[in-house]
């Protein structure tokens, strides 16, 4: 086992831009396991039925580097404040997570940890390396603790006392022997529930426990069905991913600017769409184009457009109407659904007498 060689490997991850880098063992990780099968159980994970197939993708996983023993993991601090000025009308704007208010993270990251497995293999030309970032079946969370970053909090992400909860986690698995980082002093959110409290569908029905099929993120990202009605003016204006649980944990006061020029909301949608223009996209191609290479094609342009009519049916504006009803004319069933909701949310607005809410 060399240390010297973990220690340079560390150096390398931070030199190449990484904003942590620790060293865990690879290997299964029971506990998150037992968790995991108890949540889909449940039927708390909705429609990521990917998640339901651990076993055999994990053994798939290993299968590609029989004899790895190490895993180096990854942090990426994501935060980002900076921006062009709005000019998008307040009434017409979607709001986007921060974490996706930039370049996709999927491949900025990938692209960066293949510089890492070049080093390795410089390093030692026996070493077989696998990169993850996201899709693989890892507690990344968990291994992320192993390796020293900090603690799961009742939110469920990872906070960390340099950057808070806005990191993005990556792994490098490898048979390379290296030495593990000890875990972090065990850190706890003590009596604390402002994630809980903050949540506008509720999705944190307990410490450590989200019910996806609540939760804004899921909605408006991996769910491709019907937004269930009750949950629809809850959603207020986001239309990609959710961040209040994160915005109300006290580790965000460690937030800071990212060094990574990629994850600056001007290199991709930034932090709001114009609602109205997104019906202006005909095709999905159009769509693929218009936001290639930024998170926000994981949603399909139908799934967005649902997503719009939404946030318009509750900013209730009159002057969006022309727009939603050529759309309950032109699109599909999905769409459609939506668009009637949302005409009816402004009917109703509008008829109301005016005066303060
Ligand atoms: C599925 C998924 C989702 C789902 C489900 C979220 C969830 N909480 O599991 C949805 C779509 C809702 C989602 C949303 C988001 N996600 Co997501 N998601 C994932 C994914 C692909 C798998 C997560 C998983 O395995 N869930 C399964 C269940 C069983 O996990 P769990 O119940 O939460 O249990 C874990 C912990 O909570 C903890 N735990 C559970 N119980 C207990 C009890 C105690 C006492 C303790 C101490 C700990 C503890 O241990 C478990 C294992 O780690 C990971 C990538 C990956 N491969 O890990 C990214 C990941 C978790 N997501 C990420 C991000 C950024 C987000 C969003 C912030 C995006 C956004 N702004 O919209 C939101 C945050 C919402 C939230 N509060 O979690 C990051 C989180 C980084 C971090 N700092 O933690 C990850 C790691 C992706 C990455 N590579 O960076 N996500």
């Amino acid at each position: 086992m060399s240390a010297e060689l973990s220690a340079e490997i560390k150096r390398f991850a931070k030199d190449a831009g990484f904003d942590l880098a620790g060293i865990t063992p690879f290997r299964p990780l029971k506990e998150a396991e037992g968790r995991l099968k108890r949540w889909t159980a449940k039927g708390y994970h909705g429609g990521m039925r990917y998640l339901e197939n651990f076993d055999s993708r994990w053994e798939r996983l290993r299968a590609k580097i029989p004899d790895a023993g190490s895993m180096i993991v990854l942090g990426v601090n994501y935060f980002s404040e900076t921006g062009r000025p709005e000019r998008i009308k307040s009434s017409l704007r979607g709001k986007i997570a921060k974490y996706a208010r930039g370049r996709d993270y999927h491949e900025v990251i990938r692209e960066k940890l293949k510089g890492l497995e070049k080093f390795l293999k410089g390093k030692d030309s026996r070493a077989q390396c696998f990169v993850c970032v996201d899709t693989e079946p890892l507690f990344e969370r968990a291994y992320a603790e192993e390796a020293g970053f900090g603690f799961c909090g009742k939110h469920t992400n990872l906070l960390t006392k340099r950057f808070g909860p806005w990191v993005f986690l990556a792994e490098v698995i490898t048979n390379l022997d290296l030495y593990p980082d000890p875990a972090g002093p065990a850190g706890s959110c003590g009596r604390c529930r402002k994630c809980l409290d903050a949540c506008p569908t509720k999705a944190l029905t307990a410490p450590y426990q989200m019910d996806a099929r609540r939760c804004i993120a899921y909605l408006t990202i991996e769910h491709k069905g019907v937004i269930p009605e009750e949950l629809r003016p809850l959603i207020k204006d986001r239309v990609f991913g959710c961040d209040e649980c994160l915005k109300a944990c006290p580790f965000s006061k460690f937030a800071k600017e990212t060094s990574w020029p990629e994850f600056e909301s001007q290199k991709g949608s930034g932090p709001f769409l114009d609602l109205r223009s997104l019906f202006e996209i005909k095709s999905n191609r159009a769509y693929e184009r218009k936001f290639r290479g930024t998170p926000l094609v994981r949603a399909s342009r139908k799934m967005m457009l649902r997503n719009a009519a939404i946030a318009l049916g509750n900013f209730g504006s009159a002057e969006t109407v022309p727009t939603l009803r050529q759309a309950l004319e032109r699109e599909d069933a999905l769409v459609k659904i939506h668009v009637a909701w949302a005409l009816n949310q402004i009917k109703a607005r509008n008829k109301r007498p005016a005066g303060p809410e």
